[in-house]
């Protein structure tokens, strides 16, 4: 499998690691410390250096409880980093939203993967993303970030998963997008339990099924918090070795804080596959 953003083009036979730069006040485990550009050039500069592929920019924390960001703060945040980084790191940016119209000004600066947290079901979205003409990430999220995890119910999670995410691939190539320029995402975190976030994990070869590479995010969430009993800043190592189990079990691609540690892990991975 290849993805092809601009003008790099991914060798997924390589799992590759998106490096996580939130330009938000309020990230979970980031907020507040990128929203100068130079600090957030610096960040981006830093996760290349220690093995980012590419870089995916967010404007707008989900994580459970953060408040709705309006479309011109978010836009105000994101598009001068995005511009900055696409001409600046020599690796692809993808852009975190969910909004049609940050899609289109991130694309314009030269994002060139839309990484798309509700799988495009914003009204316009799927338009939008197929008019910038980039891949997107689709990823699988019960409910809306402000009440996910308040009590997240499945019959068979993996099945209901695999259903959402095929039935948003249809509707994506229905709308134009190109089906070997899709990634998919089970969406760890969002409305899940541990236990869900598990059995996931566990299912990744039945996602695989779907024939679209996978893009897996553990990192420093709450399910990592739980396996181990640490706080946020000290969760690298249990996100390192989901993001190995999960590139064993079929994953492309891992979205990454700490992505020295990960591409460690990726590299012992990938030597006993
Ligand atoms: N997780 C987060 C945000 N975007 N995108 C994809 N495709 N997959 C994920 O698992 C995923 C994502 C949440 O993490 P983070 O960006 O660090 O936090 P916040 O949402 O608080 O900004």
């Amino acid at each position: 499998m290849r993805l092809v953003l601009g003008a790099h083009a991914l060798d997924l036979a390589t799992p590759r690691i998106m490096g996580v730069l939130n330009i938000t006040p309020d990230s979970f485990s980031d907020g507040g410390r990128f929203l100068a550009p130079d600090a957030a050039l610096a960040e981006a500069r830093a996760l290349v250096a220690a093995g980012a592929d590419l870089i995916d920019v967010g404007g707008e924390s989900t994580r459970p409880g953060a408040a709705p960001v309006a479309i011109d703060e978010e836009l105000r945040r994101v598009v001068p980093i995005v511009a900055r980084l696409a001409a600046e790191l020599g690796v692809p940016v993808s852009i975190d939203t969910t909004k049609p119209e940050v899609m289109r000004a991130a694309v314009e600066a030269g994002a060139t993967l839309i990484n798309s947290i509700d799988a495009l079901r914003a009204p316009g979205a799927l338009a939008a993303a197929a008019a910038c003409g980039v891949p997107v990430c689709l990823m699988h999220m019960q409910g809306e970030p402000r009440t996910m995890q308040d009590d997240p119910r499945y019959g068979d999670v993996v099945g209901e998963v695999a259903a959402f995410l095929r039935e948003r691939v249809e509707a994506a190539v229905e709308a134009g997008i190109a089906a070997d320029a899709i990634v998919l995402d089970p969406g760890l975190g969002f409305g899940k339990t541990l236990e869900h976030n598990l059995e996931l994990l566990r299912g990744l070869p039945r996602l695989a099924e779907l024939g679209r590479p996978l893009l897996v995010g553990a990192s420093r969430k709450r399910l990592i918090g739980e396996l181990t009993g640490r706080p946020v800043e000290g969760r690298a190592v249990g996100s390192a070795v989901v993001a190995a189990f999960a590139v064993a079990r079929g994953a492309q691609l891992v979205r990454a804080h700490d992505v020295a540690a990960t591409r460690d892990a990726l590299g012992v991975a990938v030597a006993l596959r």
